[in-house]
């Protein structure tokens, strides 16, 4: 057990490493999926606030269009209110990425990347259900936002197609 312990902590400060990295370019002034102290990394300190924000839901304008604020991007599996799933999946992320199971890019959490997740996250870009329960869309939109900017959308999908396809090899 506590090699294992020891091999995630390794594993998360890897992560942290390779997070941090670009982020001190400044590519932390945007907001992505699971980064909720908008701090450029995902990482446990998300997963804490997450678990703070569990009960609220995603605010809605009179548009229809969805607030982007600190709920919507804790918001990781899009069904509209954090729970402790959503924690878990910011925890999760942040424990194997940069290990040999980097979970980007299965945005249905079946250990693979392939056509199925093209197809999750097209129907997640044309769904008008956004983050509203009811969707019945079950996404991970952590590993969704392979370019890690601040958006699920066909960009992530067409990098994906392009992963699934072994046109490139990482994201
Ligand atoms: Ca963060
Ligand atoms: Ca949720
Ligand atoms: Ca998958
Ligand atoms: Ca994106």
């Amino acid at each position: 057990m506590k090699k294992f312990v020891t091999k995630l902590v390794s594993a998360a400060a890897v992560a942290a490493t390779l997070l941090s990295v670009p982020m001190s370019a400044g590519a932390a002034s945007h907001y992505q999926y699971g980064d909720i102290d908008h701090d450029g990394c995902i990482d446990s300190a998300d997963a804490s606030q997450a678990l703070c924000l569990v009960g609220q839901t995603v605010t809605f304008k009179s548009t229809g269009k969805p607030v982007k604020n600190e709920v919507y991007y804790a918001d990781v599996d899009g069904d509209g209110v954090i729970t402790k799933k959503d924690a878990q999946m910011i925890l999760h992320y942040y424990a194997v990425i940069g290990g040999e199971q980097n979970p980007l890019g299965d945005v249905n959490e079946d250990g693979t990347v392939n056509v199925a997740d093209v197809i999750l996250v097209n129907r997640w870009n044309s769904s008008d259900k956004k983050h509203k329960s009811g969707n019945g869309l079950k996404i991970n939109l952590i590993n969704a936002n392979v370019d890690r900017n601040s958006v699920v959308d066909d960009n992530d999908s067409e990098l994906i197609m392009e992963y699934a396809l072994e046109i490139i090899d990482e994201f």
